[in-house]
């Protein structure tokens, strides 16, 4: 017998059917009117933008009716300011959370269209180098999903974080020209541009209302805004990207025009424009060049300059403004909106210093994001001073009534207040200056809180204690489950609902699935599928053939030293020897999967690429290794690829010597896809420890406190480990022995040397030979629990049962209780 629908069935199906109508009418209609294209003439990069123009709209309606709200319900809003955002791609992530991706899906299919290929035609938005700009395209997203009202601000650069290819062993870096083909989900709003200055001279005048200060022969440069609507997940509240691009006050200098010097004619154009030409691809890294200076002085000028407006507009009283805006300075990169908005305040706004400084100390608030020295930013004083003369002169009164400060705390202690001093020996130093300032300064992991307290702003501490926290950073769990690994949120979805989507806390309930055999062998069937998707997706991208049935150890993130790829690829090499030295030994089949970028100018970083890939190309080849241990080097690290490489990943590589990673990110990502980590006590593994504990975590190597008693004892003799080690020893003479396959007849002696004996600097100043041995009985003790395939599968799903607290949700939620204090419209 058939069962007839009910009433209520017949209504629900009527509904979906007049939706998924109209959604091909939307589709229909922006190909017709914007490309007059029908859809047999239109190409696949048409159909994308016309998919993405009417998800637009839908988020666009809301963002309008927000904002509105906002402003009649005088809500505070946060503005976070950094120089990355690391978006990636937009499409699918907003109709997840528009809850219309099965409706597209299925709307697209009737109409013979594939959603993924559409996906693909979107590029990347890759503003930014890593983790740091992650983190704030993660923020924004929780920000919107718990409708709390923010704006984004940043530079919207042409060129983004360059693209990587791997040409004769070895990283090229090819531009990233992401707008290329137009961005679909900006909206440019010349109306609201302002102009920023640069150079000049300054001169005091006096007036009827006192000194004035004039700033005269200065160059400006316009500051343009693009507004980008980011919704999150079933979210009343988009939060705004605004990205500032720069461009030259008059468009030709007829002058020169009409001499015939057109070169000429467009100079001033092209000086102003380069501003926002490209993204320095620095990570954790300083430079300390002019361009980067006037970079940042740009966006956070044009964002001050911007909400001072903003606030005389709408409520004409600027003594009011901490009640309606914090600032929250995402790494000292955009420090100068404190003197900007002290010169905004006082200079166009007439106000006296006290007030102004109150003002600001209300309003902004620090997250420090690296405790290494190099990359601890600060700016040559001559240089700072003929660029940005007001910004300068500010910042100089802020330290002299800073350091007096101080002095009465510390009489007489010249040599502490000039360690903490805003500027000394011919330096500008930006973390002093948001300390001195601020009312909060955090730390992104408990402890990298705790080492900011006890180490790098120890002093500071000591006389403001209240200002120190540390909040764990997070990850969006729409992007990084939702997104990144479809069937895992059916398998979560059919067992505890979809609800853990907006309420992370849900996510808890998985603990309960810990004990049903039935959903540990479909988890791990889950991990399966996601290995298969990577193996197809490295075969079609890059002609490489991985096989799905070995494990899958992953170590993607930034090259640098500290995080330790090295150390990985020294293990490999000794797996290599084992193998060439007794063929009979039995290893466990492993694909050792490496993807990150090098920053162009960091030589050693790039030489370490070199070497991965060089290693790849001898296991990979040699019969004795080839099906047991395979060395990848995934090409062009990003957003997207991590999407695709994560969800596969049986072992998360995290290595870093302990107290180096501030926090890591991608760690959290890692283990809520479902990967065990191996990893050094530092950044938020500390935290993966105690969530998921001991038995379902792999820890190895010095603590934090083991290395810095070495570091101020100097007892560190890495020698003596190599003459002590045999594994380690032959291991590294690989590097000079002549086994691997160099290109251009580089050898790898330099690394070696580095680790050995040092070369400007300490031998091995990251402890890969201290920590070598202890890494390979982790790795031991890993591949030991994966062939148990029982312990494996609960060791796999308990570490996503245990990542809900490191959804960005929860981070949010900190901040908010803890710093901002922004309301929910209601
Ligand atoms: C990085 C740290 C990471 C951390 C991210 C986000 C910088 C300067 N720091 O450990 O190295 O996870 O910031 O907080 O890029």
């Amino acid at each position: 017998k058939i069962l007839k629908p009910n009433e209520q069935e017949v209504q629900a199906m009527a509904d979906n059917i007049a939706k998924k109508e109209e959604i091909k009418t939307q589709i229909l209609g922006k190909l017709k009117r914007h490309f007059g294209k029908t859809l047999e003439e239109a190409t696949k990069d048409q159909i994308y933008k016309s998919c993405a123009l009417s998800i637009r709209d839908v988020i666009v309606e809301k963002w309008t009716d927000a904002n509105k709200q906002v402003l009649n319900q005088g809500l505070k809003r946060l503005y976070y300011l950094s120089a990355e955002f690391l978006m990636g791609r937009a499409l699918v992530n907003n109709m997840i959370n528009l809850h219309l991706l099965k409706d597209y899906q299925e709307v697209l299919s009737d109409m013979g269209i594939s959603l993924d290929d559409i996906e693909e035609q979107e590029r990347d938005a890759g503003l930014g180098n890593g983790g740091l700009g992650r983190l704030a395209a993660c923020f924004l997203d929780s920000l919107s999903t718990l409708d709390l009202p923010v704006t984004g601000c940043s530079i919207r650069y042409e060129f983004g974080l360059f693209r990587q290819r791997i040409l004769d062993g070895e990283q090229v870096e090819v531009d990233d020209n992401w707008l290329e083909a137009g961005n679909v989900w900006e909206i440019p709003r010349p109306e609201e541009q302002v102009e920023v200055r640069y150079g000049g001279e300054l001169e005091e005048i006096w007036t009827d209302r006192g000194l004035k200060i004039n700033h005269k022969n200065y160059y400006s440069v316009l500051a343009i805004p693009y507004d980008y609507p980011v919704i999150g997940y079933m979210s009343k509240m988009p939060a705004t990207l605004r990205l500032w691009s720069a461009k030259a006050k008059t468009g030709l200098d007829m002058h020169y025009f009409n001499r015939g010097d057109y070169a000429r004619a467009m100079q001033e154009r092209e000086l102003a424009e380069v501003i926002s030409k490209v993204l320095y691809p620095e990570d954790n890294h300083e430079q300390g060049r002019q361009l980067r200076l006037k970079q940042f002085y740009f966006f956070t000028s044009a964002t001050m300059q911007h909400m001072v407006h903003k606030h005389k507009a709408n409520y004409g009283d600027l003594h009011t403004l901490p009640n309606y805006f914090t600032v929250q300075i995402n790494d000292t990169h955009p420090t100068l909106a404190i003197p900007e908005l002290m010169r905004i305040l006082m200079d166009e706004e007439g106000m006296g210093w006290e007030e102004a400084f109150d003002i600001c100390g209300r309003m902004f608030n620090y997250t420090n994001h690296t405790i290494m020295s190099e990359a601890l930013e600060r700016w040559e004083e001559d240089m700072f001073k003929e660029l940005l003369p007001r910004i300068y002169e500010i910042i100089k009164v802020i330290n002299d009534k800073f350091c007096s400060r101080l002095w009465d705390v510390y009489p007489g202690e010249w040599d502490k207040i000039s360690k903490m001093s805003i500027i000394a020996y011919k330096e500008i130093r930006m973390a002093n200056l948001c300390i001195a300032v601020c009312s909060k300064v955090n730390g992104v992991s408990k402890l990298h809180g705790e080492i900011i307290k006890s180490r790098t702003f120890r002093d500071f501490y000591v006389v403001f204690p209240d200002k120190f926290l540390g909040i764990t950073n997070g990850i969006t769990h729409r992007r990084w489950i939702a997104k990144a690994n479809q069937p895992l949120t059916r398998l979560l979805a059919d067992h505890i609902g979809d609800g853990f989507l907006k309420d992370y806390k849900e996510m808890d309930r998985i603990a309960d699935l810990l004990d049903d055999p039935k959903f540990l062998d479909d988890f791990m069937e889950v991990k399966r599928q996601n290995k298969i998707r990577l193996r197809d997706h490295l075969k079609k991208t890059q002609c490489i053939e991985i096989n799905e049935n070995t494990i899958f150890d992953v170590h993607a993130k930034r090259l640098h030293e500290y995080k330790r790829q090295l150390l990985k690829v020294l293990h490999i090499l000794h797996l290599y020897n084992l193998k060439k030295e007794n063929p009979a030994v039995q290893l466990e089949p492993c694909t050792f999967i490496f993807a990150a970028k090098a920053s162009p100018g960091y030589a050693r970083a790039k030489n370490i690429i070199r070497l991965i890939l060089a290693v790849a190309d001898l296991v990979n080849n040699d019969p004795d290794t080839r099906g047991v241990l395979q060395v990848v080097f995934i090409e062009n690290y990003s957003v997207s690829e991590a999407e695709i490489m994560i969800p596969a990943a049986d072992i998360s590589e995290q290595i870093s010597t302990a107290g180096l990673e501030a926090s890591g990110t991608g760690n959290m990502k890692f283990m809520m896809n479902g990967a065990v980590t191996l990893g050094t006590m530092d950044g938020a593994n500390v935290e993966i420890y105690e969530a998921v504990g001991e038995d379902n975590i792999f820890i190895f190597g010095a603590t934090e406190r083991e290395i810095s008693r070495m570091e101020r004892y100097g007892t560190y003799k890495p020698g003596e480990y190599y003459e002590q080690n045999t594994d380690l020893r032959q291991a590294l003479n690989r590097l000079i022995d002549g086994t691997l396959p160099v290109a251009n007849d580089r050898q790898f002696s330099d690394l070696y040397h580095s680790l050995l004996f040092g070369d400007m600097d300490r031998a091995d100043k990251y402890y890969l030979l201290y920590d070598f041995a202890s890494y390979s009985q982790g790795y031991e003790r890993a591949v030991s629990a994966y062939q148990d395939a029982a312990r494996w599968k609960r060791m796999a799903a308990t570490n996503t049962a245990k990542s809900g607290v490191f959804s960005s949700d929860r981070t949010i939620h900190e901040y908010n209780d803890k710093i901002w204090r922004l309301r929910e419209m209601t």
